[in-house]
């Protein structure tokens, strides 16, 4: 297994590696690469201690071989309500079961990512941290669970992390001889201002959803990007919602506040530095004590967070300040119960080999009404009403390196992406025309109703008459009486769905994923079961090991 590692290890060309040097394992747990890239972080970090870092993915290596690992990082993120992420899952599975090894020669740190509105904060960090210990390691260090805003608390803990995985190790000269690839200087901390060339809507003007196309010039900016990649927007806020929320807390507006040490107007801080949207959790809490609210604080206290959801379905933070008028902040208090304004991530719906100076996005708006007001989704509302030629759209992009269309350009393609689940099967696409690959496509695609929500309908008709897309099954659920779903062609289509698989087809899944993604995976399971004529075991070792060889991924929001 040593010998294996070895030839897989990451970054560790062009060192000069005594036979002395310490190894450190860093798996990552990543399902937008959050955790990958601080891996990689990590691991420059580790050669600079003169460690020998050995990046991998979580699923990228068996249980067994943890047992033979003296230092190990581990940085993953949580998926939904506290689960793994996808590449974790496997490992996870076998590490938490009856069967798994003891881990007595291990020293361990772990990391975890996650986002605090979630109840089940950083659990799957939680869980590694609890397990590791439970089966006999030794936790080097403490467990940092880092919130939406992970930069500054992961730098932390790396910085303190690795000069004890260094410790006592022999340290050697490491030369990197290996050259970098040239990177563009705009990323998460510093965005490139792109400007918006195409803002077109999609979907019919009486439609249900308000689907959009658009397109922002990367022109300039030394950036580039791969189909499968997310590309982050960095919003502000509605104007007119700030004026409310102003207004609402009985200020003017041009109260100047500190935020990150700068003086700026309580209006423009809103605008532009908070989450003034969903309500934090903060924010509940203290108007919860504060009012005395018999209602909420039996909510709060009950701990049931559906019924908590429930309640707070629909309702922002206006809504919540409206609610309780009797309840007063200053302009500086109530600052301090927001959380920063996050980006948000969207999948590309562009080819760079086809449009290399702009990229593509399809994003549906958020628009809805409740509780005698009309809302507005924060960022697809940014860019379907505020951007204009005069405002700049600060962008940056997330790799996804498992989400990709496959190198060997013969083997097929079957991609599920019902709605804005499309995005990435566009480029997709649109990558394997400008590569002239020869491999099968097969799209299962659908929404409401074909005659309003049938997006990019000449271009994927285009794409079939000219032989690109192999196979196209469409599902659009409101069309009839009874409801029928991409799961249900893709149940239809088993027979031929299973033989793809079999030829080395790799599955791709975009879209929802709480309650399209999960059926898909059940179908898919069923497919396998009923035309591989396989026991239930069996079919989920056969999905496992597609998992495993990457032909099963998702892209799920
Ligand atoms: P519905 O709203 O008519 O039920 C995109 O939103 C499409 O996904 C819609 O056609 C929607 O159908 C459909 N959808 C809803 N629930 C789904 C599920 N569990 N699996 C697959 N598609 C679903």
């Amino acid at each position: 297994f040593f010998a294996g590692m070895h030839s897989h290890m990451l970054h560790s060309a062009g060192s000069v590696n005594s036979a002395n040097a310490r190894n450190l394992h860093i798996l990552f747990g990543s399902q937008t690469g959050n955790s990958e890239s601080l891996a990689h972080d990590a691991a420059a970090r580790a050669k600079s201690h003169g460690l020998v870092p050995i990046v991998k993915g979580m699923d990228e290596i068996e249980i067994g071989q943890l047992a033979n690992i003296e230092y190990l990082l581990i940085i993953t993120s949580t998926y939904g309500e506290g689960a793994m992420p996808d590449n974790a899952e496997m490992l996870w599975e076998a590490a938490s079961g009856d069967s798994a090894p003891r881990l007595e020669k291990l020293n361990y740190a772990v990391l975890a990512l996650g986002d605090t509105s979630y109840d089940l904060f950083c659990q799957a960090g939680k869980d590694w941290d609890e397990r590791l210990q439970a089966l006999g390691a030794n936790r080097l260090f403490e467990r940092v669970d880092c919130d939406v805003d992970f930069e500054a608390p992961a730098e932390q803990w790396l910085s303190e992390v690795i000069p004890l995985m260094a410790d006592g190790a022999e340290t050697v000269a490491v030369v990197d001889t290996e050259a970098q690839p040239s990177k563009s200087q705009y990323n998460r901390k510093n965005p490139f201002p792109a400007k918006l060339l195409v803002n077109r809507l999609l979907t019919a003007g009486d439609s249900s959803k308000e689907t959009r196309h658009y397109e922002i010039s990367i022109a300039g900016s030394g950036l580039n990007y791969e189909a499968g990649d997310a590309m982050c927007v960095v919003p502000t806020n509605c104007p007119l919602l700030v004026a409310d929320l102003v207004k609402a807390l009985g200020c003017s507006g041009a109260e100047e506040e500190p935020v990150n040490s700068e003086l700026m107007t309580l209006s423009e801080a809103l605008r532009t530095h908070f989450e003034i949207k969903t309500p934090s959790k903060e924010l509940i809490e203290e108007i919860a004590k504060r009012s005395g609210d018999q209602e909420l604080n039996a909510l709060l206290q009950a701990g049931d967070k559906d019924k908590l959801a429930d309640y707070l379905w629909g309702r922002d933070t206006l809504d919540l300040l409206m609610q309780f008028p009797g309840v007063e902040f200053s302009a500086a208090e109530f600052l301090r119960l927001l959380k920063p304004l996050q980006h948000r991530a969207y999948s590309i719906s562009s080819s760079s080999k086809q449009h290399p100076d702009a990229v593509h996005l399809t994003v549906a708006s958020v628009r809805y009404d409740a509780h005698g007001r009309h809302h507005k989704g924060v960022c697809s509302t940014y860019l379907a009403d505020l951007v204009d030629e005069t405002t700049d759209v600060r962008i940056f992009f997330t790799p996804n390196n498992n989400f990709r269309v496959p190198s060997d350009d013969n083997l097929p393609m079957i991609m599920v992406g019902p709605g804005t689940g499309i995005a990435p099967f566009r480029a997709f696409l649109q990558e394997r025309q400008a590569r002239k690959a020869s491999g099968k496509n097969w799209l299962f695609f659908g929404d409401r109703n074909a005659a309003t929500d049938f997006i990019y309908r000449n271009e994927i008709e285009a794409m079939q008459s000219n032989g690109l897309l192999t196979k196209l099954d469409l599902a659009f659920s409101r069309d009839q009486a009874e409801k029928i779903y991409v799961q249900d062609r893709m149940k239809e289509h088993g027979a031929e769905l299973f033989a793809w698989l079999e030829q080395g087809g790799y599955f791709f899944v975009c879209g929802d994923a709480y309650r399209m993604a999960k059926d898909v995976d059940q179908a898919l399971h069923d497919v396998i079961r009923e035309h591989g004529k396989m026991t239930l075991v069996e079919a989920v070792e056969y999905v496992n090991q597609l998992k495993k060889d990457k032909r099963y991924v998702r892209d799920v929001y």
